[in-house]
């Protein structure tokens, strides 16, 4: 059985090792994983947090844009086989959130940039898949399971994926923790699940747990081997907003699905009627290499411990 102990040791905050790509490769090979408190501005994070509660305030599953008040009972009303398990609200609304265009942008924030361009002395591939998360108190919500990204993004296992909420999120809100040096094992055969991901990788008797609360403007980040897994939310009637987007080297391959967005729209679709057009189709004229889409890797599989 997966251990769900939740006691957590706190992130080791590694914003003094920015500007160095050897410092932050040496970091990241010990812990699997690179923490940052305010590297990216409250202010710019706080405009996506806005507007994209703007669009769930007006779909009807948050009563107060500022505060992340959730309208339960509109939010309980919705049926289950409606509402999006690895999302937290209903397709149809997520597919508003996902034309949010300074959503799109946020993830090009030079800040983000200039670290993932130091850490893999690469030129950074920024996938346009970006997630985003609005967990509720739906009770079909369930929090999301210890995984690793690999077996469900695939490609490059150079991948990282940058998560951080859009508002203060102390650990009721259910943010995301990380198992420190789980990236060396390699791909982990994985069991079917509950929450986002619908899998689990199979764990022994790891228990390095490492989490804690997040300010708008701190930066977790980790490669797709590295188990991580939400902290159970005891906070049911206000939201957890966060981003989840990825990064490699534009050097190495990536698999298609990763070039597309994720609603059940197409491109056009989330595009139209946007002002802006520099985050548009970007990935078109410089994306990496198409690695093939393995199904094997999401088969149930046998960990012996
Ligand atoms: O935010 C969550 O609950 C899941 C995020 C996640 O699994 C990821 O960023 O890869």
């Amino acid at each position: 059985m997966p251990s769900h102990d939740t006691s957590l040791r706190p992130f080791r905050d590694s914003t003094d090792l920015l500007g160095s790509g050897e410092l932050l490769r040496r970091r990241a090979d010990e812990d699997g994983y690179l923490f940052f408190r305010q590297l990216l501005p409250r202010a710019d994070v706080e405009r996506v947090r806005r507007a994209i509660s703007e669009v769930l305030v007006t779909e009807g599953s948050l009563v107060d844009a500022e505060s992340g008040a959730v309208d339960r009972a509109h939010v309980d009303a919705i049926p289950a086989d409606l509402m999006r398990q690895d999302i937290g609200i209903s397709e149809s609304a997520y597919v508003a959130v996902q034309r949010v265009q300074d959503m799109h942008r946020l993830p090009h924030h030079p800040a983000l940039l200039a670290l993932y361009r130091d850490l893999f002395d690469d030129e950074v591939f920024v996938h346009p898949r970006h997630i985003v998360r609005a967990m509720t108190g739906h009770p079909a919500l369930r929090p999301t399971p210890a995984h690793q990204d690999f077996p469900l993004i695939q490609g490059t296992q150079n991948t990282w994926t940058a998560w951080f909420p859009l508002a203060d999120t102390p650990l009721e809100r259910g943010p995301l923790s990380v198992l420190r040096g789980s990236h060396r094992q390699g791909y982990i055969p994985i069991a079917p699940a509950e929450g986002a991901g619908l899998i689990e990788a199979i764990l022994c008797d790891e228990d390095d747990w490492v989490g804690g609360a997040f300010e708008a403007g701190d930066v977790l980040t980790f490669p797709s081997l590295l188990v991580h897994r939400a902290v159970p939310a005891s906070a049911r009637d206000t939201i957890r907003l966060s981003l989840d987007i990825r990064f490699q080297p534009v050097s190495e391959p990536v698999e298609e699905r990763s070039l597309s967005n994720h609603s059940d729209h197409s491109w056009e679709e989330i595009y139209e009627g946007w002002q802006v057009q520099d985050v548009q189709y970007y990935w078109r004229d410089d994306a990496p290499a198409l690695s093939p889409w393995n199904d094997e890797l999401l088969q149930p599989g046998r960990r012996i411990c």
